[in-house]
């Protein structure tokens, strides 16, 4: 759905609930997906992005025809958020024909490249040359779209990451990295992974500008993106931004999250963007229990059906496993 107001202006009441609503999708498609993996109806890995849904959900709102995102396996909320079917999400998780790659990609490939989605990668780091390389196309080609590239704060250590910020760097690419410091690389917290605290200080010796704030507010997410976005569009300037965030839930369905406190989470629930939206629109809008009940009855029942239909969709033809790879003859 198309914002209502532009990333500078103040939000209205509308632009708050349709915000609300969108984060609240991906964290109720998340929720269903995690109870279906509890049920054996899920298989391979799940690592769910509850926490982290004001990012994507600003992303989508500052993407233009063209504009691409390139992500890492913790993928499924920027899909929803770009508009992507639930139902097709839901089926590729379930490894299903309907599927939004036809069921062969699973949780950590999602792709949807009418909706922007350039992919799900499973391999840490490896995306950032890949994003690099839509960023220059875009600039060759001249088509004016901008490459966003999320990574985790994990990333920054890996020598692909490096590569591709030196090219976006060298070539002045119209891209944007994004770095969600969610705070853990799998059990690994930042002070035991790098040596600064700070990750946009890399920024400089790629030619880079920076910017790094708290995700609390998906609106003043989306405004300070929206900046490094037109920079990038206009003026092929590439940005490092560091997003700090919070992951609720492990690094993967398998991680029970044993090296963080209670209070810790504590702590971060206060800053959730999505319970500081629906506090919003409780303190600021007037809405009541009845009211918030209502909007998230309806998209309960949303993925609600999403589920029911990946349930349903028939398992990919066999051939389907061959598609897209290239086989040479001898
Ligand atoms: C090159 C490579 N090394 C190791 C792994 C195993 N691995 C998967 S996720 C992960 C942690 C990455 O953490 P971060 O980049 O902070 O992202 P987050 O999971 O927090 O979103 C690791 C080490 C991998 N997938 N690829």
């Amino acid at each position: 759905m198309t914002p209502t107001t532009s990333p500078t202006q103040a939000p209205d009441k509308d632009e708050v609930v349709r915000v609300f609503k969108e984060m609240l999708r991906i964290r109720r498609f998340e929720e269903l997906a995690s109870r279906a993996y509890t049920q054996g109806k899920i298989s391979g890995f799940l690592h769910l992005y509850i926490g982290q849904e004001a990012i994507a959900v600003a992303t989508a709102d500052l993407m233009k025809d063209g504009d691409r995102v390139v992500t890492t396996y913790r993928d499924h909320g920027f899909a929803v958020a770009l508009g992507c079917e639930p139902q097709r999400c839901m089926a590729e998780l379930f490894g299903k024909k309907d599927g939004l790659v036809g069921g062969v990609g699973g949780s950590m490939h999602f792709f949807d490249r009418d909706k922007g989605m350039w992919g799900g990668y499973a391999i840490v780091g490896g995306h950032l040359p890949v994003a690099a390389g839509h960023a220059f196309a875009s600039k060759y080609t001249g088509d004016g779209a901008v490459t966003l590239c999320f990574l985790g704060e994990g990333a920054m250590h890996i020598g692909a990451t490096h590569e591709g910020m030196h090219l976006a760097g060298l070539w002045k690419l119209p891209i944007v990295f994004v770095v969600e410091n969610n705070q853990y690389a799998m059990g690994t917290p930042l002070k035991r992974q790098t040596l600064v605290d700070d990750l946009t200080v890399r920024a400089p010796a790629y030619r880079m500008t920076s910017d790094r704030w708290e995700v609390t507010d998906v609106f003043e997410t989306r405004r300070r993106l929206s900046e490094a976005v037109e920079r990038a569009r206009t003026d092929n300037q590439p940005a490092l931004i560091e997003l700090l965030t919070y992951r609720f839930r492990g690094h993967s369905m398998s991680d029970p999250a044993k090296y963080r406190t209670k209070d810790e989470v504590e702590v971060q629930r206060k800053k959730d963007p999505l319970y500081r939206t629906e506090q919003s629109l409780r303190e600021d809008h007037g809405f009541g229990d009845d009211a918030i009940e209502a909007i998230d009855d309806a998209i309960v029942e949303e993925m609600q059906a999403a589920v029911d239909f990946a349930e349903a969709s028939p398992q990919p033809d066999p051939e389907h496993r061959f598609r897209n790879h290239l086989v040479e003859d001898d």
